[in-house]
C-alpha cells in the first residue's frame, strides 16, 4: 500500500452550524482537502447509483446513513488525492460511524473540531440558504436536529477524552469565527 503521511481533521456541529463555510476558509488559508461526507452522499444521489434511492429516503428524513456506505465514499475521496491533508466534513455522527472509519480506513483524526451552535441560529442559517436541498425545510431540519442532538455527544465525548477536541464557538460572523479556527491550524504550521 501507498505510504501516505495522513493529517485528518474531523470537522463537527449540527445542521447549519457552519461546518462547510468554516471548511471553504480553512482550505484557503491553510491547503486541506475537503471531503463533505453530506455533499459525497449527494453526489452518490446525482449519479444515480445504485444505493441513490436509498440514500435520497434517508436524507429526506434527516436519518444516518449506514456507515459502510459512507466510508466507502470518504475511503474513494481519500484515494483520489495526492495531499495527504483532509478535512472531513459533517462525519462521524455517530459511534458506529466513528468505529467503521477506524475498521476501514485504519486511521484515526489528529484533531476534531466541533461547531457549538444553539439550535435556533441553526434552524434560521438552514431557513436561509437557498441551495433547494431536499434536506433544508422546517420538517426535516427538526429531525436532523434530533438526530443530531440524540448521537453526537458520544463522538465528541471520546475525542475529547482523547485530547483532540477543538470546541469552536460558532456565534458570530464568518470572520469572527474564523479568527477562532484559525490559531488551531496556524499551531500545526509551525
Ligand atoms: N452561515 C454560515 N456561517 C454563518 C455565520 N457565522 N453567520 C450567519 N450565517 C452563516 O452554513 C449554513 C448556512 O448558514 C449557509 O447558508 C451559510 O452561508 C450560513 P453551512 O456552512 O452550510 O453549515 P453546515 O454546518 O455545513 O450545515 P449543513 O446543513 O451542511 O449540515 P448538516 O450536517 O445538516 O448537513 P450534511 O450535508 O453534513 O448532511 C446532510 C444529511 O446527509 C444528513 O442529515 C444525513 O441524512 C446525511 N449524512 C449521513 O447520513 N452521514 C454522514 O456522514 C453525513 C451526512
Ligand atoms: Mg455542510
Amino acid at each position: 500500500s501507498k505510504e501516505k503521511n495522513l493529517y485528518i481533521t474531523f470537522v463537527l456541529g449540527g445542521p447549519g452550524s457552519g461546518k462547510g463555510t468554516q471548511c471553504a476558509k480553512i482550505v484557503e488559508n491553510f491547503g486541506y482537502t475537503h471531503l463533505s461526507a453530506g455533499e459525497l452522499l449527494r453526489q452518490e444521489i446525482a449519479s444515480n447509483s445504485e444505493d441513490g434511492v436509498m440514500i435520497l429516503d434517508m436524507i429526506k428524513e434527516g436519518k444516518i446513513v449506514p456507515s459502510e456506505v459512507t466510508v466507502k465514499l470518504i475511503q474513494k475521496g481519500m484515494e483520489s488525492c495526492d495531499n495527504g491533508k483532509f478535512l472531513i466534513d459533517g462525519f462521524p455522527r455517530n459511534e458506529e460511524n466513528r468505529t467503521a472509519f477506524e475498521q476501514i480506513i485504519g486511521a484515526e483524526p489528529n484533531i476534531v473540531l466541533f461547531f457549538d451552535c444553539p439550535e435556533e441560529e441553526m434552524i434560521k442559517r438552514v431557513l436561509n440558504r437557498n441551495e433547494g436541498r431536499v434536506d433544508d425545510n422546517i420538517e426535516t431540519i427538526r429531525k436532523r436536529l434530533k438526530v443530531f442532538a440524540a448521537s453526537h455527544y458520544p463522538v465528541i465525548d471520546y475525542y475529547s477524552k482523547k485530547g483532540k477536541l477543538c470546541k469552536i464557538d460558532a456565534i458570530g460572523t464568518e470572520d469572527e469565527i474564523f479568527e477562532r479556527v484559525r490559531p488551531v491550524f496556524a499551531a500545526c504550521e509551525g
